[in-house]
């Protein structure tokens, strides 16, 4: 299931460290290391597929994931007040023209700023 040369599976693993926020058994959230917003934690299948869309394969771990992404939404705080409760982005870039530059799916859980639309 997991992928060597993949280096989100090899987080997993414990292989790579990484700042571990939350975790269930189907997913884990940890910090991104070129955070774009106070909160930026990436929230990701145990499971290696490509992609979100690949995913959608495997219901019960798709919700899993943005389950687990509204939990540390409701965790994470700036000056008091829940990203939950000010308000919060989940991305997924599908595919290089998106930027997806790790082909392990994942959602980005971006919060604590404003956040202009359309994004870049
Ligand atoms: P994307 O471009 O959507 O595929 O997002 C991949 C994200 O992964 C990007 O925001 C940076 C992050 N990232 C890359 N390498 C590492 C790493 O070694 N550790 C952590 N925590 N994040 C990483």
């Amino acid at each position: 299931m997991a992928d060597d040369d993949c280096l989100f599976c090899r987080i997993l693993a414990g292989e790579v460290p990484a700042d571990v926020v939350r975790e269930t058994g189907l997913s884990l959230a940890f910090r991104d290391i070129t955070p774009q917003a106070p909160t930026h934690v990436l929230v990701i299948p145990r499971r290696h597929v490509a992609n979100l869309a690949e995913l959608a394969e495997y219901p019960g771990e798709l919700a899993d994931a943005v389950s687990l992404a509204r939990s540390v939404a409701e965790e994470e705080r700036h000056d008091g007040t829940a990203v939950a409760d000010e308000g919060y982005r989940l991305v997924a870039n599908t595919g290089s023209r998106a930027h997806q530059t790790v082909f392990h799916a994942h959602l980005h859980l971006l919060g604590g700023r404003d956040l202009g639309w359309p994004p870049g």
